[in-house]
């Protein structure tokens, strides 16, 4: 049986997902980049600057700002994408999240938040969801942004666990590859165009019940 759940956040546990594309969208608008969700694909569990050279590289413009410009657009964003996540409640904890961290803490199966955000604990906070966290990476803290392995390493370390037996949830394509080189078992949360047919997926969170989760160990180890 698996020790550990190992959680992305924007995506998974709430919709901010749709937030850091409406400010990305905004600020590539005003940069005269056309960016539609396919290409925000690419961006999501990516960091704020990894993110930014992604957009201005798919527009030409990797070489047009200084290292002060570019820090400033990525203020810029942030600024936008904090003000619209403010209204942040309980009521935005997408469908059977709640139940399933309930169920993980009743059977002593520990949990960790691996979100590439560094809004995480703030909207942890906002959900109320605070307390059912063992651990909370600090994306600033590790070396290698996803798809690099290191934020799920370092959140099956924070619980004193070995990512492998860990189960990892995501929702992006980046944090999928983070998930498999960590060597935890990845659960994808989309659709198989984006995420690949190669992982247990479920189309919503409504199916991420304890029971799904032990079926796909049993599965899948
Ligand atoms: P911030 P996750 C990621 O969170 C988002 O998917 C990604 O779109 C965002 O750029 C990144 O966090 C950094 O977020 O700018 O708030 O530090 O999916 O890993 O929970
Ligand atoms: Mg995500």
């Amino acid at each position: 049986m698996f020790q550990g759940v190992l959680f992305d956040l924007d995506g998974v546990i709430t919709d901010t997902a749709e937030y850091h594309y409406r400010a990305w969208k905004k600020l590539a608008d005003q940069l005269g980049i056309t960016i539609d969700r396919k290409f925000n694909e690419k961006l999501k569990g990516v960091s704020r600057e990894d993110s930014l050279a992604l957009i201005l590289a798919h527009g030409d413009q990797s070489d047009r700002y200084t290292a002060e410009e570019f820090a400033s657009l990525a203020k810029e964003k942030n600024d936008n994408y904090v003000t619209m996540i403010q209204q942040v409640s309980p009521a935005d904890v997408y469908p059977g999240i709640l139940d399933l961290l309930k169920e993980l803490k009743k059977a002593g199966i520990k949990i960790a938040l691996a979100s590439a955000s560094k809004n995480g604990p703030t909207l942890l906070d906002k959900m109320k969801l605070s307390d059912y966290f063992d651990a909370i990476v600090d994306p600033a803290s590790v070396a290698a942004g996803k798809p690099a392995p290191d934020i799920y390493l370092a959140a099956a370390q924070q619980l004193g666990l070995e990512a492998k037996d860990c189960i990892g949830i995501e929702d992006a394509q980046a944090g999928i590859a983070s998930i498999k080189t960590s060597g935890a078992l990845p659960v994808g949360v989309g659709k198989t165009e984006d995420l690949g047919t190669d992982i247990p997926l479920v189309a919503t969170t409504k199916e991420l019940t304890f029971d799904y989760l032990k079926q796909v160990w049993i599965e899948n180890r």
